[in-house]
């Protein structure tokens, strides 16, 4: 709630994001954004392409900053470097800014640790307010990350008119509405928590998603991997028939992200794919979708809203899917093995 109020008025169609209206021709004008972050700061940094690209057809590229900084990205001072951090002092994400500084281009930053190193650092930016991220692994940075992500491209969009403002004021008044339904998305809790019961023994776990929803299924799979050292993979939906096929079986749980109304057939036909292996599909469906959740073995119905901002609504159920399948697992949610709050090294 707090990285959507005070900057934007639903009312209007007015957008302002906090600490970019130095830069804000700069911004609206840019030719080439390039993405750059860590682990789940990374997979909101892969729905901003989509977001960007879909919304004002502004190119965009996204990469690990752990990659990013060891080769020689092309950079120029037209592009427009967009670093995302929750702690801010990521050692790999603070070297990729100090490699695009080097080369001149304007670096936007995206912190939810206010006077953090990478804030710092950046010229401009908007902080998420998350609040404290009291475990290691991310959950509500990643959700405030997609809101600045999603303001940003709309304002980019509402500049350049690639969309409308009926458009925009549509999507603008279902973003207010967002909160409400993360709470609802919450009271699932118990039936997310019979699901883990039943999936808590599973060695290898699968997650499809498509369109703004495949980043969600990376995130789902990171957050079982981090929390219950359960091996997991995201994939796009239609990447299984490139490999991953191979794996399922009656002992592999798919979850699968179904919400986007823009590819309901398809995902369809993905889950025939998985239940024609025998494999395990949890779903995660629009409420009312009864055609899923007929093919479904398990489903978890959420409430419906604007395709571009499901993954704000899709990502709580997996959260949650991790954090009582770790919690059944005895491992230590908040803190867990290996795993430093921020890598500083
Ligand atoms: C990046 C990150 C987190 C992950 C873990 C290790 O951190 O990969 O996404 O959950 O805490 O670090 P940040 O740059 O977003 O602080």
């Amino acid at each position: 709630e707090d990285a959507v109020r005070g900057r934007m008025s639903a009312e209007d169609g007015w957008i302002k994001l906090g600490g970019v209206s130095e830069y804000i021709n700069k911004i609206n004008s840019a030719k080439r954004f390039i993405i750059t972050a860590c682990g789940t700061s990374y997979h909101a940094g892969l729905l901003g392409e989509y977001l960007i690209e879909e919304l004002s057809r502004v190119p965009v590229e996204v990469e690990y900053a752990s990659e990013f900084r060891y080769r020689n990205p092309i950079i120029s001072e037209n592009d427009i470097v967009i670093a995302i951090s929750q702690s801010g002092e990521t050692a790999d994400t603070l070297a990729a800014i100090e490699i695009a500084k080097e080369r001149q281009a304007l670096i936007y930053g995206i912190c939810n640790v206010i006077g953090s190193s990478i804030a710092r650092a950046t010229h401009a930016g908007s902080y998420t307010h998350a609040g404290p991220e009291i475990g290691v692994a991310s959950t509500k940075a990643f959700s405030t990350q997609v809101v600045i992500l999603t303001l940003l491209a709309l304002q980019i969009a509402e500049h350049k008119g690639t969309i409308t403002t009926s458009y925009l004021r549509q999507v603008l008044f279902e973003l207010k509405n967002i909160p409400n339904k993360i709470k609802e998305t919450l009271k699932l809790d118990a039936q997310i928590q019979e699901i883990a019961e039943v999936f808590k023994d599973a060695t290898n776990f699968l997650y499809l998603g498509r369109g703004v929803n495949y980043p969600v299924a990376l995130e789902g799979a990171l957050k079982l991997k981090e929390i219950s050292y359960i091996h997991a993979e995201g994939y796009p939906a239609a990447e299984m028939k490139h490999g991953p096929i191979a794996l399922i079986d009656e002992q592999m749980p798919v979850v699968v992200l179904a919400t986007n109304d823009s590819a309901h057939e398809k995902i369809v036909s993905n889950i025939m794919e998985v239940k024609a292996r025998s494999g395990k599909v949890i779903a995660i469906v629009n409420e009312g979708d009864t055609e899923i959740a007929a093919l479904a073995d398990y489903t978890i119905a959420i409430p419906q809203t604007e395709e571009i901002l499901s993954p704000l609504l899709t990502v709580v159920p997996l959260q949650l899917l991790s954090y009582h399948i770790a919690l059944m697992r005895g491992t230590n949610v908040d803190q867990p093995r290996n795993l430093a709050k921020s890598v500083t090294v």
